[in-house]
Parts: structure tokens; C-alpha cells; sequence
């Protein structure tokens, strides 16, 4: 898992922000913007797999950005071929720039969350492939996230299968059942993913999952119980140390508690195996 933070990248992708209209929680068109990441050699003679990378409870588009080596980690994968380039585009749930005072409202993230879903599906993904070269397929799009942005790679998964096969939710479980549900109704919240999938006719070769925490993360208690009841349905979701094996994978780190800084190194793991 370690990142060749100072190794010499002389090929860097690039990032831009696309904007994009979207309608709010009043039903209001509203222009908001996305980061792009862009990886060295990007052009329109190659179709390129989008990652989408979503921040945690409080953050903005430039979270990831601001606040991890994400992009040296994309930089330095692409540059030493670890991986096939792909593009990463880090949008926000909020409509309104949230202020935080004291504890998360859990309602209130899950509503942003969830809300953000249909988003993804009219507005985001379209204006993404419409405005930059991508696969625009189910095979070449993944999401993923931090936190509540693990909380929306969960939701993605049971409202937008058809849109994303490849899932990254570090650090963040699903809130179907209301907030740390992942942990509170484990059995409940396991039993409807698999449902979902199997209702709208996914089966375990239409996706893949790499979860990652770390031990001393405040989500582990939520996640670690998902995603071991996840494993009681190899049928489904069939457990695999080698992330190039089954489609369920789950990686904890030593001495990570839940910060950027950290959940970012699960991205640089699993890169060769998302696309
Ligand atoms: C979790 C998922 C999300 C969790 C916390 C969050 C404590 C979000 C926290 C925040 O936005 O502050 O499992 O565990």
C-alpha cells in the first residue's frame, strides 16, 4: 500500500471544472461545477473509464484534492503503468455549501445523498460525457467516496447499478435504513443490497466492490459489520483477498483514522484492478 509520494512525476494530468445545471431541492435549476482530473495523454482519440470520487460530510468539489495526494497518487499509477488512465470527477451532493456546527445531521446528509442520486443519472454523468472523451458505459464507470461519500457509493448502488459496475466506498456504509445503518441493521441493510441487485437482474459478474477503513476509523464500526455480513452472500458478493478475484474486496489499514490523508491510499491500491 505504499505510495511513491516522492518519486518523480514528469507526466501529470491536468484538472478542470465542468459546470453543469441541475435542479435543486425546490425543484430550481442551478449551475454547479465539478473537478476533472485528466490523465497525462488524455485526448480525443481515445475514449477514457470515468471514476466519480465524491468528498465527505462538509466538503466541496476540491476536497479530495485539497486535502489527500489523490492526484499524485493518479499521476505517478499512470506514469508507471499500474493502471489504464482513467478521468476522475470530483462533484459535490451539497446545492448549498453546508455550514457545520457540532454533530452531523444525519437526516440531512442522507437527504443530500440520496437526492444526489438522480442527479448523477440527469445531470453529471451526461454532462460529463458529453463535454469530455469517456466509454460512457456501465463497464468503464465507477464511484466512489469518502465517508458520506462512502454513504453515496452505497446509495449509487442500489439506485444507479445500471449506471456504475465498479463501487469504492472507504470508509462510509450504507444508510438505506437510516444513519450508521451499515452498523445499527447490518442484517437488514445487507439483505437489501442484495435484493436490489438481484431484482434488477445484476448478478456478481456485473459488479465489483472495493471497500476500504482503517482501524481506528470512526466508520469502521459501521462498515466492518456490512461488509462482513456482505460475505455471507458469496453467492452475490463473493469475498476475494486477490482484488483481481471475486467482486467483493475489503482492505483495513494500520494507524488510519478517518481522514483524506489516509482513505486516499485505498484509490492507489486498488487502481489497477477498477478499470
Ligand atoms: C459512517 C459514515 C459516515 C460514519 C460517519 C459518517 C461514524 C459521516 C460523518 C460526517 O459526515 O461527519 O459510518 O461513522
Amino acid at each position: 500500500m505504499e505510495l511513491h509520494q516522492y518519486h518523480d512525476v514528469n507526466q501529470r494530468g491536468t484538472v478542470e471544472r465542468i459546470t453543469y445545471f441541475t435542479t435543486d431541492e425546490g425543484g430550481a435549476p442551478t449551475e454547479k461545477y465539478a473537478n476533472v482530473y485528466l490523465p497525462y495523454g488524455y485526448s480525443n482519440e481515445k475514449a477514457f473509464p470515468v471514476l466519480y470520487l465524491i468528498h465527505g460530510g462538509g466538503g466541496n468539489p476540491d476536497a479530495w484534492l485539497d486535502c489527500s495526494k489523490i492526484k499524485n497518487a493518479l499521476d505517478s499509477s499512470f506514469a508507471e503503468e499500474r493502471g489504464a488512465p482513467f478521468i476522475t470527477v470530483f462533484p459535490t451532493f451539497y446545492n448549498q455549501a453546508p455550514v457545520r456546527t457540532g454533530r452531523v445531521d444525519e437526516a440531512a446528509e442522507r437527504g443530500h445523498v440520496l437526492r444526489f442520486q438522480q442527479e448523477l443519472r440527469n445531470d453529471l454523468i451526461p454532462a460529463v460525457d458529453a463535454a469530455f472523451s469517456t466509454q460512457a458505459a456501465r463497464e468503464a464507470r465507477g464511484i466512489g467516496g469518502f465517508s458520506m461519500g462512502g454513504v453515496t457509493t452505497w446509495f449509487a448502488f442500489l439506485e444507479n447499478l445500471d449506471l456504475f459496475s465498479v463501487f469504492l466506498p472507504l470508509s462510509g456504509d450504507c444508510w438505506q435504513f437510516g444513519g450508521l445503518g451499515g452498523g445499527k441493521q447490518t442484517e437488514k441493510t445487507v439483505r437489501y443490497l442484495y435484493d436490489r441487485a438481484v431484482e434488477q437482474g445484476f448478478g456478481k459478474r456485473d459488479f465489483r466492490i472495493f471497500a476500504g477503513t482503517g482501524y481506528e476509523d470512526i466508520a469502521y464500526p459501521n462498515l466492518n459489520p456490512q461488509i462482513e455480513g456482505m460475505k455471507a452472500y458469496p453467492d452475490l458478493f463473493e469475498f476475494s483477498d486477490d482484488p483481481g478475484k471475486g467482486n467483493l474486496h475489503y482492505t483495513v489499514m494500520e494507524n488510519a483514522p478517518h481522514m483524506y490523508e489516509k482513505v486516499y491510499q485505498h484509490i492507489y491500491h486498488y487502481l489497477p484492478y477498477l478499470f
